[in-house]
């Protein structure tokens, strides 16, 4: 199997090439089973785990391998066991957040969950039924913009959609610099325009709610029932997600397309710079605010509430955007939070033993800093 079939191109060989030695060998991530990871390369398929080193210098989630990452592993005379030592740097990441720890019904440490990684595009599919939402959109662009790949927006189930015109207009109105396909995977039409973005070495994720198609989306472009599929289209909403693992497939046109998992209430992890990109025209529109820091609140001359006002900006956009922003907020200052808690659990097991308590430790290294 030739490496740019998989993906690969002169940035990862670039990052490679002083890992290159015997037995050392780049490999894409296509699956993850609890601790074993199956990846491809130019030796074929084989399953491997992560080297403890990867272990021990993870500091998040974020630092184990993904679905879709260029990694190295390392494999040991005559057949022997393979271990992934690193991870080569992501050239995009789609993420989410998640709270893990102990403390995880309280919140937990807020940690950064990478759930598919190198992808070029990826497509939001949004059910036309009634999974439809603007604000879901919104929230699923941001996402996409801050993970470095396209987005795409996928309008699926175009064939129960009685008004699909009307739809397709409210989309275009809040998202017009992404590609927007609508189409039927159940009567397998209009899936041609998915193909331009799946030509051999590109890399595609389907993300979008629980139901709203991604598998029957899979199952149109192979010609064959290989995912499961919800079996009846009522129990859209109801909360199982048919789809459990996330996994990379190849299509019949050469490009790569992973299944994932539907998302209930995606969680933000992304910059505010997302966010701008996401609602550009209100960007826009602020800088003619009189004050540079105007919250369009009740500041006066606010060109953002004047324009609502005189309707040239839709309320619940706005509103939609403001949510996310404090969102972004909240979670700017939880990172803060956990890195300390992060830090702090690495100082406890560093002291464990020791005759410095914690506390002893904090004093001493504020005491240095004066
Ligand atoms: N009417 C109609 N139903 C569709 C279409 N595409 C998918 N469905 C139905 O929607 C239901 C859910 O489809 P799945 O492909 O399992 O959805 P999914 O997004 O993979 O769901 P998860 O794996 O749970 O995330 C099934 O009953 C499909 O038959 C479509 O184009 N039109
Ligand atoms: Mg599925
Ligand atoms: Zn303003």
């Amino acid at each position: 199997m030739k490496l740019e079939k998989l993906g690969w191109n002169p940035i990862f060989k670039d990052h490679f090439t002083p890992y290159s030695q015997e037995n050392t060998f780049p490999a894409r991530v296509f699956s993850i089973q609890k601790e074993n990871y199956q990846v491809l390369s130019e030796h074929g398929e084989l399953t491997a785990s992560v080297a403890g080193k990867i272990h021990y210098a993870a500091q998040s989630k974020s630092d184990f391998p993904a679905v879709g990452d260029w990694v190295i592993v390392a494999q040991e005379p005559k057949g022997g066991s393979s271990s992934i030592v690193a991870i080569l740097p992501r050239q995009s990441y789609f993420s989410r957040k998640v709270a893990s720890g102990r403390k995880r019904r309280s919140g937990g440490i807020t940690e950064e969950q990478v759930i598919a990684a190198n992808m070029d595009t990826v497509f939001i599919v949004i059910g036309l039924d009634r999974d439809f939402n603007l604000r879901r959109i919104e929230r699923y662009l941001t996402l996409v913009y801050d993970s470095g790949a396209d987005p795409v927006i996928v309008l699926n189930k175009a064939d129960i959609c009685p008004d699909l015109e009307s739809k397709i207009a409210q989309v275009e109105a809040i998202a017009s610099a992404a590609p927007l396909h609508a189409l039927s995977a159940k009567e397998q039409t209009g899936l041609n325009a998915l193909l331009d973005y799946l030509s051999p070495g590109n890399t595609a994720a389907l993300v979008g709610s629980s139901g709203t198609g991604k598998s029957t989306i899979i199952n149109a472009l192979l010609g064959e029932e290989r995912q499961e599929v919800k079996s009846l289209s009522s129990s859209v909403g109801k909360g199982q997600h048919t789809t459990t693992k996330r996994e990379l497939i190849f299509v019949p046109s050469g490009g790569l397309i992973m299944d994932n998992p539907g998302l209930r209430e995606i969680q933000l992890w992304a910059d505010e710079e997302a966010l701008k990109e996401t609602f550009r025209e209100i960007e826009e529109i602020a800088q003619s605010c009189r004050f540079n820091d105007c919250r369009h609140d009740k500041e006066p001359q606010c060109a953002v509430k004047k324009a609502i006002e005189e309707g040239r900006l839709d309320e619940e956009r706005y509103r939609s955007y403001q949510k996310l922003k404090k969102e972004l907020w909240y979670l700017e200052e939880s990172k803060g939070k956990s890195s300390r808690q992060t830090e702090r659990a690495k100082w406890e097991r560093i002291l464990e033993g020791s005759d410095i308590s914690l506390k002893e430790m904090s004093r001493l290294s504020k005491t240095k800093r004066k």
